[in-house]
């Protein structure tokens, strides 16, 4: 298998990293939960905002709050400007062609629908095939199976291995002239894998599919460059990305995104209406119809700003030692699985304990201020090719520490020694 992703990571020390300063621009951070430190370790959930992220969100509603492209005052202006630059800065994050191809949704679960609905039915037909993978979240599932039950199209899955690795071999075999469109997680946010999109791109473009790459766990830990993995779409969600809830992107290529119908009809995303006939706006506000989430989309160019600033290479260095560190640390602790062991992974621990339920774990690890996650992680499929209800999963971003990850192991093994009595 080709790990093509790492090619674009810089190569950084994690000592280039100045975690403390880091962490001090996060006020969520420095408080304490049920008597304890908090130790916020379910960053796959939703990240915690930096302060200049908040105070663009305040500053937007104290001074700049208006529509956007509708008015021509000055505070219209403003808010129609801010809007746009983020649209610009998520471009370049992406390293993306054009503004044309950043469409602004609620989130990677809309912007899923929104080519499922719009490409699916616009695209796909009777007899055509999608091929997902066997690690997906559900909103890369649910949405291919509302189109299939609706346009007779088939989905069809590609499985895991035991490590919670793609079946390359399976990949290919799945992948038929049939296949119209694939869609894959870049990292999955149950078992922490990192996918080789651009090999997978290349072997569905041969075959002539179109691919979606499910962004929402990777943007945060690996640079993401679209026009290098040569994906069709990407989607990702801001709040994944250290800015604000209710707003995310889908990239598409432009001419797809031209060849597609709107998704939703409303205000913003036509040019002319009458009674007879409604033309449409151009790309992008075809698919943004009605009033957007403007200071959410204010705030997230923030973010952007703010993971640009640490740089990319840096937090992928330092998260890559503390998810190592962690990996080492919970094999010390007996009767411990992990649950996704691939050899290219970021961020994400899922683990489960003989004869403990993992809510329990998270229950047990919450008194002691530590923030996890349980449960089947919205990824139930994972769980049944394991055969487990779900896991405990610590999942990490850019604040973590080495001493989080001793605190951790700690409550671990606490945990498991209350429960069990060992
Ligand atoms: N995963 C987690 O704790 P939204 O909710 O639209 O922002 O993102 C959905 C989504 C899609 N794909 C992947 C791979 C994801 O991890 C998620 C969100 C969260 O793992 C909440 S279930």
């Amino acid at each position: 298998m080709t790990h093509d992703h790492t090619s674009t990571v810089r190569s950084v020390t994690p000592q280039d990293f100045e975690i403390e300063r880091v962490r001090a621009d996060f006020p969520v951070l420095h408080q304490e939960v049920h008597g304890r430190p908090l130790v916020y370790l379910d960053n796959g959930a939703t990240t915690q905002k930096p302060s200049s992220v908040i105070e663009a969100l305040e500053r937007y509603y104290y001074m700049d709050n208006a529509n956007v492209h509708r008015g021509i005052h000055e505070l219209s202006e403003r808010a129609t400007r801010s809007y746009e630059a983020t649209r610009d800065k998520v471009r370049a994050f992406l390293n993306a062609r054009d503004t044309r191809e950043i469409v602004f949704v609620r989130g990677t679960t809309e912007a899923i629908n929104l080519v499922a609905n719009s490409y699916g039915r616009g695209h796909l037909q009777e007899g055509d095939e999608i091929l997902i993978t066997g690690m997906e979240h559900h909103s890369n599932i649910v949405p291919w199976q509302l189109l299939c039950e609706q346009t007779g199209v088939k989905l069809a899955v590609v499985p895991i291995n035991d490590n919670g690795e793609l079946i390359l071999d399976e990949f290919e075999r799945r992948l038929t002239d049939r296949t119209r469109l694939v869609g894959v997680v870049h990292v999955s946010n149950a078992l922490g894998t990192i996918n080789p999109i651009k090999t997978l791109v290349r072997l569905a473009h041969d075959a002539g599919a179109v691919v979606l790459v499910d962004g929402a766990q990777a943007v945060a830990h690996i640079q993401v460059d679209v026009c290098d993995l040569d994906c069709d779409f990407y989607a990702f969600s801001s709040h994944k990305l250290y800015g604000p809830t209710g707003v995310g992107v889908l990239y598409g290529k432009q001419e797809l995104l031209e060849s597609m119908p709107p998704y939703q009809g409303g205000g913003e995303m036509i040019e002319e209406v009458t009674f007879e006939r409604t033309t449409y706006n151009r790309l992008p506000y075809k698919f943004e119809a009605g009033t957007p989430n403007i200071a959410g989309v204010v705030g997230f160019g923030a973010a952007i700003d703010y993971v640009k600033q640490q740089g990319l290479g840096a937090i992928s260095a330092h998260e890559r030692s503390v998810l190592q560190y962690a990996t080492h640390r919970v094999r010390e602790i007996d009767g411990l699985r992990i649950i996704g062991t691939a050899g290219l992974k970021c961020s994400i621990l899922s683990f489960i304990m003989d004869g403990i339920h993992p809510s329990d774990i998270g229950t047990l690890l919450d008194q002691l201020g530590i923030a996890v996650r349980t449960g089947h992680h919205c990824a139930m499929p994972v769980m049944q090719r394991y055969g487990i209800p779900g896991t405990a999963r610590a999942s990490f971003g850019m604040y973590n520490t080495r001493d989080e990850v001793d605190t951790f192991i700690s409550g671990v093994i606490q945990a498991k020694s209350m429960l069990r009595g060992t």
